[in-house]
C-alpha cells in the first residue's frame, strides 16, 4: 500500500529541510487547512441547513453577501486570530485590515484571503473556493498595519486555494512547487494527491466571460479571435470553458492547460481595471501559476510586480500557460493605446527578489 501523506505530514516534512525552522509557518498552514475543512463541511450542507441564499447585507464592493460568505469569513478569522502566528489579516469581505484582538499575541506573518470566491454560484451548486496569501510582516512594532497587507505578490512567502467542488482540494505552494491535497471525508484529512503540479505545455481551454465582449478593448477582442484559431492557420482553436468561479476556472486550467482572463475594459473610463482584486485573488494565484510553470499578467507585465496602493484594488487579469498570457500582452500593446493611457498601476521590479523572499522565510520560519 502506498503511504498516505496527510497535509500535516507534508508540511512537517517540508519544515525538516530547514534546521532553523521554529514551526510557526507550518502551524499557520495547518490552521488554514483546518479552516478549509470547516468551510468545506458547511458548504456540503448548503441547501440542507439555513445557510443558503443572501444575508441581505452588502460587502465593501456593494455586492450582496451570501450567508456562506459570512460564515467562511468568520471561520478564517476565528481559526487564525489567537494562534500567535499572525500580526494582521485582510479579507475581501472586510473594508479595513483585520487586527489581532488585544488579548492574543502577534506573530510575524500576514494573512490575506478571499474567504469564498465565486460565491454567486452557491445557490446553483457550482464549485467555489477560498484563496489565501501569506506575507512576512514588514512594519515595525508588535501589531501589523495596512502596509503589511499592501505588499507586491513577489514578496508572498506562500499562497494557495481550496476548491469546494466534486471533492474538496487544497493546493498550495511555499515556493517549492505546487502541491495538491484531496480531502478524504471519511478520515477528515487532506491527503497528498497531486505532487509537483505543472501546467501542461499543450493547453486545452480558454476561460472568460464572453458576455462582456461588447465592452472589451480591440486588443482583447483580437486575442479571443486568436485563441479561437481565427486568422491563425497554425494555431488550433482552444475550447471555451467558464465556470464564473475563478478558483474552479484556474484549477481546471492548471490541470489541463489554458488561460483564464478578466480584462480591463472601456465601460467606465475612470475604472479600466476589470473585476478581480489584486491582494486576495490575483497575486496569490499568480504566485501559484509561476510555481507551476505558468504566468499571470495584467496585460502589461507580471502581476507579481504590482504594488497594491489600496486594499481592494482591482486589476485586469490573464493567467495560465505563459505563451498564452504573453500573447495577450502583445495584442494589448499593439491595439489598445486608449486603454493603456488610462491604466497606470504602480510596479516595483526587483529582479531576483521573488526567490530571495521565499527562501528567507523558509530558512527563518
Ligand atoms: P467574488 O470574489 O465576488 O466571487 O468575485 C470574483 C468572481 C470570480 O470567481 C469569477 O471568475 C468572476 O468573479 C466572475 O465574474 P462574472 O460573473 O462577471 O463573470
Ligand atoms: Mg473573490
Amino acid at each position: 500500500m502506498a503511504p498516505l501523506i496527510t497535509i500535516e505530514r507534508h508540511i512537517i516534512d517540508q519544515q525538516r529541510k530547514y534546521p532553523n525552522a521554529t514551526g510557526a509557518f507550518s502551524r499557520l498552514l495547518y490552521d488554514i487547512a483546518l479552516s478549509a475543512k470547516i468551510i468545506a463541511r458547511e458548504s456540503m450542507r448548503a441547501g440542507l441547513v439555513d445557510i443558503l441564499g443572501s444575508a441581505d447585507t452588502e460587502n465593501v464592493h456593494g455586492e450582496k453577501q451570501q450567508k456562506l460568505d459570512i460564515f467562511a469569513d468568520a471561520t478564517m478569522f476565528h481559526m487564525n486570530d489567537h494562534t500567535g502566528q499572525l500580526c494582521v489579516m485582510a479579507s475581501e469581505e472586510q473594508d479595513n485590515i483585520i487586527t489581532i484582538p488585544d488579548q492574543f499575541p502577534c506573530g510575524k506573518y500576514v494573512l490575506v484571503y478571499d474567504p469564498l470566491d465565486g460565491s454567486s454560484n452557491i445557490d446553483v451548486n457550482i464549485g467555489m473556493g477560498t484563496i489565501f496569501g501569506i506575507h512576512r510582516k514588514i512594519t515595525e512594532g508588535e501589531r501589523g498595519a495596512l502596509e503589511d497587507c499592501l505588499q507586491p505578490g513577489h514578496d508572498l512567502v506562500a499562497a494557495g486555494y481550496v476548491i469546494y467542488g466534486t471533492s474538496t482540494m487544497l493546493v498550495y505552494s511555499t515556493g517549492q512547487g505546487v502541491h495538491g491535497f484531496t480531502l478524504d471525508p471519511s478520515l477528515g484529512e487532506f491527503l497528498l494527491s497531486h505532487e509537483n503540479m505543472r501546467i501542461p505545455e499543450k493547453p486545452l481551454y480558454y476561460s472568460a466571460n464572453q458576455g462582456n465582449q461588447k465592452y472589451w478593448t480591440p486588443g482583447v477582442r483580437r486575442y479571443v479571435d486568436w485563441l479561437q484559431g481565427l486568422d491563425a492557420p497554425d494555431h488550433e482553436p482552444l475550447q471555451a470553458r467558464y465556470a464564473g468561479s475563478l478558483v474552479s476556472d484556474f484549477h481546471r486550467n492548471l490541470l489541463r492547460g489554458g488561460v483564464y482572463f478578466y480584462p480591463g475594459d472601456l465601460r467606465n473610463p475612470n475604472k479600466p481595471n476589470g473585476k478581480l482584486r489584486l491582494v486576495y485573488e490575483a497575486a496569490p494565484l499568480a504566485f501559484l501559476a509561476e510555481q507551476a510553470g505558468g504566468y499571470a499578467s495584467d496585460g502589461i507585465g507580471n502581476i507579481l510586480d504590482i504594488k497594491p496602493t489600496s486594499l481592494h484594488q482591482r486589476v485586469p487579469y490573464f493567467i495560465g500557460n505563459r505563451n498564452l498570457v504573453e500573447q495577450a500582452e502583445r495584442f494589448i500593446q499593439e491595439y489598445d493605446p486608449e486603454w493603456l493611457a488610462r491604466y497606470k498601476p504602480m510596479r516595483v521590479t526587483v529582479t531576483g527578489k521573488r526567490q530571495t523572499a521565499t527562501m528567507r522565510v523558509q530558512a527563518e520560519s
